[in-house]
């Protein structure tokens, strides 16, 4: 084995990687990234018993949510960035060791201080399975994977001056329990739902800070063809980063287009009023390599999903990131300084002497269906159901991959009832928001609310309807969860759900690898988790219940 990764849903055979990531990802990567994990639990138990004594570090809080977030599927594969991020964190370790007070047995996380020479040799001691028992090392990944996808909430907040002192202390105070060795089942359980609370919390945190900032997400139609003048396709989550971009390129000639979870930029007041914020340009991430051929101009990756480009394709040299988005041969965009925006000049300079892109696609898709704009439309929506003219709403937030077993999702929209509504958020709705399924007295059949982390607006959808019903519990509103999941934020994103009391979600494609049979045994009989089966049965399954 070379290496060992099962945090994501197309984890080799459903149970690890060990020869090489299907993502793309390395052995010495992952490898790597294991070892910046552990001198981050390192940081996490430090400056969790700095807290104690009223000294927690702002440098610790902001490491550990960049060290988590770089972690994340798709998100890093340059080598070079994570190591030096290692030693970034072990200095910072260092620091922190020297302002406690108390002294008591620390983990070796905090007190393993190798040099260079000694990385690698490390790295294979303290992965994943480094953890013997299977239900403890299930328990333990789980939490891990939902603090990795609140670090990618928090940092995009955090790049929008908006910090919750709350979320650090939680992640890192979790951090430091799964690096406990003694840490038992029955203490590891409530600290999963805990984290499912701060999910919660942090995804509030980032809607305020998105909304705040651009104003609320209205219904929108976005152009999915191609213009005539030079373009820069930006992926990802990070708002600030577009923002920036569109002042940068204002008046250059140069158009942007979003691509797969950056669409939700278009329905936001205060993004979409830059006119040469032109279209969404694309599918969903895993097809970026075809994307990426012909759209021509610069590239520029905010955030996940990347999917590193073979050696000959032709936008190679094209391929900027910025963020925690690293790849190896990529150029990186510095953060920004206080009081500046960052420079993304030499992207724009690339984009000018690009060729406009070449149309791959026509037409528009309609979007903006956050929790604001949906409220402002309740009485209609509250008359639909009343009427019957709307059965029953199916939540298919999540992500998109590239299985083939992901077509369910395309044949199951499109096989529901005419009386039904889809809710989505994520990169999930690539699987049918192309479709023409049409709408319900105006009502589009498929509403949007944004990108991953905006599921939050349809929780809050969720219980706003459950008080104008009257109802005492939101598992009797008409709204189905059938969730397709790919990495890490998603399982925050269920976590959360789970919090907030919602029962019976059916995750999909395939359930996550790291649960073990028993920790799976416990999602299954407490709250109802399912998995996916064929098209018909489960519609006929959802619709009976
Ligand atoms: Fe998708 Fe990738 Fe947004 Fe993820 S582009 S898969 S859950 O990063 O975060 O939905
Ligand atoms: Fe495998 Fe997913 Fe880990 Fe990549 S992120 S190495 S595909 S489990």
């Amino acid at each position: 084995m070379s290496m060992f990764c099962y945090q994501c849903q197309e984890t080799s055979k459903g149970t690890g990687c060990t020869i090489a990531g299907v993502c793309g990802k390395t052995a010495e990567v992952s490898d790597i990234q294991d070892l910046l994990l552990f001198v981050t639990k390192g940081i996490a138990v430090y400056n969790d018993l700095l807290r104690k004594e009223g000294k927690a570090s702002k440098e610790a809080d902001k490491f550990v949510v960049d060290a988590l977030f770089i972690s994340i599927t798709n998100a890093n594969f340059d080598f070079e960035a994570i190591k030096a991020k290692v030693k970034e964190g072990l200095s910072l370790k260092n620091k922190l060791a020297s302002q406690l007070n108390t002294t008591q047995n620390l983990p070796d996380a905090c007190t393993w201080n190798g040099d260079e020479s000694e990385f690698m040799t490390k790295a294979k001691e303290v992965g994943v399975l480094h953890t013997k028992n299977e239900d403890i090392r299930s328990l333990k990944e789980l939490i891990h994977y939902g603090i990795k996808g609140m670090a990618a909430y928090a940092e995009h907040a955090y790049n929008l001056d908006k910090t919750d002192d709350q979320i650090f202390s939680f992640m890192q105070h979790a951090l430091a329990e799964i690096t406990r060795e003694d840490i038992t089942i029955d203490e590891l359980i409530p600290l999963a739902l805990e984290t499912g609370r701060y999910g919660v919390q942090v995804m509030a945190l980032l809607d305020a800070a998105n909304t705040g900032r651009f104003g609320n997400p209205e219904i929108t139609e976005v152009n999915i063809g191609a213009g005539k003048n030079p373009g820069i396709l930006i992926s990802g989550h990070d708002l600030r980063d577009i923002e920036e971009l569109l002042q940068q390129t204002e008046g250059t000639g140069v158009d942007v287009y979003t691509h797969s979870e950056m669409l939700p930029a278009h329905y936001y007041p205060q993004l979409k009023k830059y006119k040469h914020l032109v279209g969404n340009y694309g599918g969903a991430w895993w097809q970026q390599k075809e994307d990426f051929e012909a759209f021509n101009g610069p590239i520029l990756f905010t955030t996940n999903c990347i999917v590193p480009p073979s050696r000959n394709a032709s936008y190679l040299g094209k391929i900027f990131t910025t963020g925690a988005a690293g790849l190896d041969g990529a150029r990186h965009i510095a953060e920004r300084k206080p009081g500046q925006q960052k420079d993304f000049s030499e992207i724009i300079e690339m984009a000018k002497n690009s060729q406009p892109p070449r149309q791959i696609e026509s037409g528009t898709i309609v979007g903006g269906f956050a929790h604001a704009q949906v409220m402002a439309l309740a009485d209609k929506v509250v008359d639909a159901v009343k009427s019957g003219a709307i059965r029953k709403f199916f939540v298919m937030a999540g992500c998109d991959g590239r299985m083939k077993s992901r077509s369910y999702y395309t044949d199951f929209a499109k096989a529901l009832p005419n009386d039904t509504v889809i809710m989505t958020a994520g990169c999930a709705k690539y699987r049918y928001n192309k479709l023409p399924l049409g709408d319900i007295g105006g009502i589009p059949r498929v509403l949007d609310a944004g990108q991953c982390n905006d599921s939050y607006s349809l929780a809050v959808i969720a219980l706003k309807l459950k008080e104008v019903f009257g109802l005492d519990d939101i598992n009797q509103l008409p709204i189905a969860f059938n969730i397709a999941w790919y990495e890490q934020k998603a399982v925050i994103v269920l976590l959360a759900l789970l919090h907030l009391g919602v029962k019976n979600i059916h995750l999909g494609p395939t359930l996550p690898g790291f649960l073990s049979p028993n920790v799976a045994k416990v999602l299954v009989d407490n709250f109802g988790i399912g998995g996916i089966s064929t098209v018909d049965k489960d519609i006929e399954m959802f619709l009976a219940s």
